[in-house]
């Protein structure tokens, strides 16, 4: 019998997970860690034994749309995979939507959640977007202030019980853009007790959501997006029929192809206003920002899962007498793939434990800012990493992770869509941009900073300059540019920098701990090894070369 390789299996993720466990017994109570530890092993040995094996059987399926019935009439059903409809049970039963927002486990609602959202989402076939969408929705519902749709939908939203669980659309793109929301050209006219709304959504995630969330203009509001209002909507009927919405097709995607993303067209479809008639842009930032804290998990997920099935992978492979794990360069490899995932996890849970704590009130101004600033840069920094490091983790399975019935591929065909939606890489910089040159930020992001780093000294007294260096480069880059062409063509640079030096001083500042608490050497030397890849991500060029060089190529 010819020589056949014995496939990469899957292990309970959490059991395996010793960065995300470590980093929770740093901050989480004991008491809290082994309540948290006995679902989250739970659920982990659900995903090992359960969920991978039924997402490779499920490979081939995909939602699929049928327009009108056998007799002509117009149904718009949408059919979801057996996963799809699996996950409302499983995600009510877990809690990743309802955790956050459970008083009784107090400010670490949003750090217990979080984590079993970044243990689940790679299993979930993306079912995790409409979980996001609905736990942003809940969370801008809340922060409106609207008593009757609070009553109506948080419940829901919430809801600890498959069967009673809604979960939300978000519907913000037109053809006009996914970036630039302020051209959408939805129309919102006043009937009655009702608002109509008439328009196009080309872009809609989660087509089969029971609510979506979605802007539109009135009549005789202003262009641009302070004339936007923000509209909550039930689409389907008790029967399930959607009433004054066609659904036009599904989207042919490059990735997370089990999530029924749909065009619709709105032809008087009933809405309410969430607030006012205007600024649906600030009444939505809710949504945004939570699903950003989501894309964040939701991409390290998919990280950690193919840096799992590599490392099965890597020993079970025979290269010249040896297994793979054991060759120095694959070592190596693996090392700078471990250490950027071990960083941008701790820049995750980071974020997680500050909005936690924003929402129980315990954050004051300062560090609001320091979270607000954080979220985008989170999200565009994991995004850009799991790109990276699933490209090389897709190359590591040599040609066997090229071909689609491994599942490989898909993995990195999916987590492109990290970096595309709820915003793209440049969005996302000019977002933390917005907030970067607003009065008393880089005060707050100095101060934080420094107090990580104090807490870091004595085993990185040697590292802590070059962090100095690259922090004080991202300020040159910002400071040295008052005119905001040139100060918004560095963004993505200084987005970048911050998010490298503050994962970094996370990542030394836990790794003090856990050499003291836990006798484990391996986060400082994740950090060592993250620093080697460089901190700085400035590339302080005058803007006028870039224009030409950009200009010459595209006239
Ligand atoms: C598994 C994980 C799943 C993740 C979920 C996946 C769902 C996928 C579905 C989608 O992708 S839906 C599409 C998502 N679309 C975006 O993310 C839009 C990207 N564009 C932006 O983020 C723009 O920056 C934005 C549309 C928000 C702003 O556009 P504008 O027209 O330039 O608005 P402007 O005037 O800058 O901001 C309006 C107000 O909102 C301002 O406040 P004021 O009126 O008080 O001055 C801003 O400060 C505020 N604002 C903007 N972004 C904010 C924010 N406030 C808080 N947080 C933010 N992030």
């Amino acid at each position: 019998m010819s020589f056949l390789q014995a496939p990469p299996q899957l292990v309970n993720p959490f059991h395996s997970d010793r960065v995300l466990q470590s980093g929770l017994r740093r901050v989480l109570t004991r008491t809290e860690f082994e309540a948290l530890c006995d679902v989250a092993m739970e659920l982990g040995q659900l995903v090992a034994d359960e969920l991978y094996p039924q997402q490779l059987a499920e490979r081939l399926m995909e939602p699929a749309h049928t327009a009108f019935d056998a007799w002509g009439r117009r149904v718009d059903q949408i059919s979801l995979t057996p996963l799809w409809q699996r996950f409302p049970h499983i995600a009510a039963r877990y809690g990743l939507v309802w955790r956050g927002y459970d008083k009784a486990l107090g400010p670490h609602a949003r750090l217990m959640q979080f984590a079993l959202v970044y243990l689940s989402c790679a299993a979930s076939d993306f079912y995790a977007c409409p979980l996001a969408m609905t736990d942003g929705a809940a969370r801008a519902l809340i922060e409106s202030g609207n008593e009757a749709l609070i009553r109506r939908a948080v419940g829901r939203f919430t809801a600890r019980r498959g069967e009673l669980l809604w979960t939300s659309g978000q519907w913000m793109t037109e053809t006009t853009g996914g970036s630039d929301v302020s051209r959408s050209q939805t129309r919102a006219v006043h009937d009655g007790e009702v608002w109509r709304l008439y328009g196009r959504k080309w872009f809609t995630s989660a087509a089969t959501s029971e609510a979506a969330l979605l802007l539109a203009r009135p009549d005789g509001n202003p262009d641009g997006s302070e004339g936007l209002a923000l509209f909550y909507i039930e689409p389907r009927d008790s029967a399930g029929r959607l009433h004054h919405i066609r659904v036009d097709r599904l989207k042919d995607k490059l990735g997370t192809r089990k999530l029924p993303t749909a065009e619709l067209t709105l032809d008087g479809a009933p809405a309410q206003l969430v607030g006012n008639d205007r600024h649906g842009i600030r009444l939505i930032a809710p949504v945004l920002n939570q699903t950003r804290v989501w894309n964040t998990f939701a991409a390290l997920s998919y990280y950690r899962r193919g840096l799992m099935l590599l490392r099965d992978y890597a020993a079970r492979r025979q290269i010249g007498g040896l297994t793979l794990a054991h060759l120095p360069l694959q070592q190596d490899t693996f090392a700078g793939l471990l250490a950027e995932f071990e960083a941008g996890l701790h820049l995750a849970l980071h974020v997680a434990e500050l909005m936690g704590k924003s929402e129980h009130g315990q954050l004051d101004d300062r560090h609001r800012v320091l979270l607000r600033l954080l979220i985008p840069i989170a999200k565009l920094l994991t995004a850009r990493q799991t790109i990276a490091g699933l490209s090389e983790i897709v190359e590591g399975f040599g040609g066997a992770g090229y071909l689609e019935d491994t599942g490989i591929p898909g993995l990195m065909r999916d987590a492109q869509v990290f970096s595309i939606w709820e915003g793209s890489t440049d969005v996302l910089a000019l977002d933390a941009m917005r907030v970067l040159v607003a009065e008393g930020t880089w005060a707050a992001l100095q101060a934080a900073l420094f107090a990580l780093t104090a807490q870091a000294t004595g085993l990185f007294d040697r590292e802590l300059p070059q962090l100095r260096t690259a922090f004080d480069a991202a300020k040159q880059s910002l400071s040295g540019h008052a005119n905001r062409c040139e100060r918004d063509a560095r963004a993505r640079g200084v987005a970048m920098t911050i998010g490298r030096c503050y994962a970094f001083a996370l990542l030394a500042r836990h790794a003090c701990w856990a050499s003291m608490a836990e006798q484990d050497r391996r986060p400082a030397a994740a950090a060592r090894r993250f620093l080697a890849h460089g901190l700085n991500r400035c590339y302080d060029t005058p803007r006028a070369d870039s224009q030409q060089l950009a200009l010459d190529e595209f006239p």
